[in-house]
């Protein structure tokens, strides 16, 4: 996979409050093309293996309880310098240390909850990617 990929997914917090749209629209308006989408919930097992790097922190039961507990959208977008410039576009992990103007500003319940997930490296968004979609599905 080329390094102007990277992998989000619109996480239960956001998809339950309706902000799928929105969300969406920030990330297009912020230059992103979407080359693979995908509306699935993922069962307790796939996102305690998602999360595996975070399996000795004291909030990885939560965590893992949070993001199987309801639908989310598995999406991987495409621009130049994508990774680093998702992480901006998306903001502090924390929405209360999130910058104006970022999706987890807006749309974010809090640490735990907080509405997307993008990845923090090359290498991580394609890991990610492979994890939720097939080569069929990458194009
Ligand atoms: P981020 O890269 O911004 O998504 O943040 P991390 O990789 O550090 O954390 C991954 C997910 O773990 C966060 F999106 C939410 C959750 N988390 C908590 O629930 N509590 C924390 O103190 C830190 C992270």
């Amino acid at each position: 996979m080329a390094t102007n990929r990277t992998f989000t997914m619109i996480k239960p917090d956001a998809v339950e409050k309706n902000y799928i749209g929105g969300i969406l629209k920030m990330i297009n308006d912020a230059g992103f093309k979407i080359v693979a989408m995908k509306y699935t919930q993922l069962s307790k097992e796939v996102a305690g293996e998602f999360y595996e790097v975070h399996k000795e922190r004291p909030f990885y039961g939560e965590l893992v309880d949070y993001m199987s507990g309801g639908p989310i959208v598995a999406v991987i977008l495409e621009k130049d310098n994508a990774v680093e410039d998702f992480r901006t576009l998306i903001g502090a992990t924390n929405p209360e240390d999130a910058a104006e103007g970022t999706i987890r500003k807006k749309y974010a319940t809090d640490i735990s909850a907080n509405a997307v997930h993008g990845s923090d490296s090359d290498e991580n968004a394609e890991i990610e990617s492979n994890f939720h979609f097939t080569a069929n599905e990458k194009h």
